[in-house]
C-alpha cells in the first residue's frame, strides 16, 4: 500500500469535487493511523500550492454520530486557507453532495500542546470565539464510509465561513447556546452547544491530545472548528440558510450554482 499514491488520488477528488469509491474497498486493512498519515500527505499538497494550514476541525463530536460510526472518540481534519469563504455565499458547482452544519470556531493565540491539557489551558489560549458554518462534502458515494476512509478524506472538510463578530470566550456559556437553522424559511434543525462533547471547550482539549500523539501542537493563530451543534443539512443551488445563535447573532448562507 503506497500512502502517497492514495493521498494523490484523494487530493485529485477533493480539488475537483469528484466522488470516488472507498479506499478500504481496495485496502481493507487500512488503519486509522495510516489514514491520518494519508490526510497529512494530502494536505501537504495544498500547502505546496500556497494554500497554507490555518487550523483544524473536529468531527464526530456528538454522541449520536459516534454511535452511528461505532467509535468512541472524535476525529480531526485540517483546514487550509482556500476552505474559508470570504463572504456568506457557497458555490456548489464543484461540490458533490454538500451539507452545512452550525459550529463555533475557537481562535487560539497561544500554543496548546501535550497529553495533559485542561479546559483552563484552552481558555488561557483562546483569544476569541466565532460563530461558524461548516460545509462538509464527503468524496465517498452517499456519504458512506468507514472510520479510516473518512479520516483519509480529511473528515469531509470542504468549506467554512465565520461570522463577522468575534466573541470573548469568557462571558458566554457556550454549552447553553441554542442554535436554530432555517432552510428557505422553514426550521430544519435545532440544538445546543452541549451537543459538542458536552461543552465545546472539550473539543479543543481532545484535539490537542489527539494531535499530540503525532507530536503536533495547535500553533498560535490557528482556528479550531469544534464540531456540529446540530445534524448537517443538505443544500443545493437556490437554497438560503439562516442560522440563529440565541442571544448572540445570526449567520446567513446563500447557496448558488
Ligand atoms: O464535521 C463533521 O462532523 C464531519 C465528520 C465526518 C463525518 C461526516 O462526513 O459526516
Ligand atoms: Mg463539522
Amino acid at each position: 500500500m503506497d500512502l502517497k499514491e492514495i493521498a494523490e488520488k484523494i487530493d485529485l477528488h477533493q480539488q475537483n469535487g469528484m466522488k470516488m469509491g472507498k479506499i478500504t474497498n481496495d485496502y481493507p486493512e487500512l488503519t486509522v493511523e495510516e489514514a491520518y498519515e494519508i490526510q497529512r500527505l494530502t494536505i501537504q499538497k495544498n500547502i505546496e500550492r500556497n494554500d497554507p494550514l490555518i487550523g483544524w476541525k473536529m468531527g464526530l463530536t456528538s454522541k449520536a454520530k459516534q454511535i452511528s460510526m461505532n467509535v468512541e472518540e472524535p476525529i480531526y481534519g485540517r483546514l487550509t486557507e482556500s476552505m474559508e469563504l470570504n463572504e456568506p455565499v457557497l458555490h456548489v458547482k464543484n461540490l458533490i453532495h454538500p451539507k452545512v452544519e452550525p459550529e463555533f470556531a475557537f481562535f487560539i493565540n497561544k500554543e496548546l500542546k501535550g497529553s495533559n491539557v485542561k479546559p483552563r489551558d484552552v481558555w488561557a489560549a483562546a483569544e476569541g470565539v466565532y460563530l461558524a458554518l461548516e460545509v462538509i462534502d464527503s468524496r465517498y458515494e452517499n456519504f458512506k464510509f468507514t472510520l479510516p476512509d473518512v479520516v483519509a478524506d480529511n473528515a469531509s472538510s470542504t468549506k467554512f465561513v465565520l461570522g463577522t463578530q468575534v466573541f470573548s470566550p469568557a462571558y458566554t456559556p457556550w454549552d447553553k447556546v441554542k442554535v436554530t437553522m432555517l432552510k428557505n424559511g422553514e426550521k430544519v434543525q435545532s440544538g445546543y452547544g452541549n451537543a459538542v462533547l458536552n461543552h465545546p471547550v472539550h473539543s479543543v482539549v481532545e484535539l490537542t491530545k489527539m494531535i499530540n500523539r503525532d507530536n503536533l501542537t495547535i500553533k498560535p493563530g490557528m482556528l479550531v472548528l469544534v464540531g456540529g451543534i446540530t445534524e448537517a443539512v443538505s443544500v443545493r443551488a437556490g437554497d438560503m440558510l439562516n442560522v440563529d445563535y440565541e442571544g448572540l447573532d445570526s449567520l446567513d448562507l446563500e447557496v448558488k450554482e
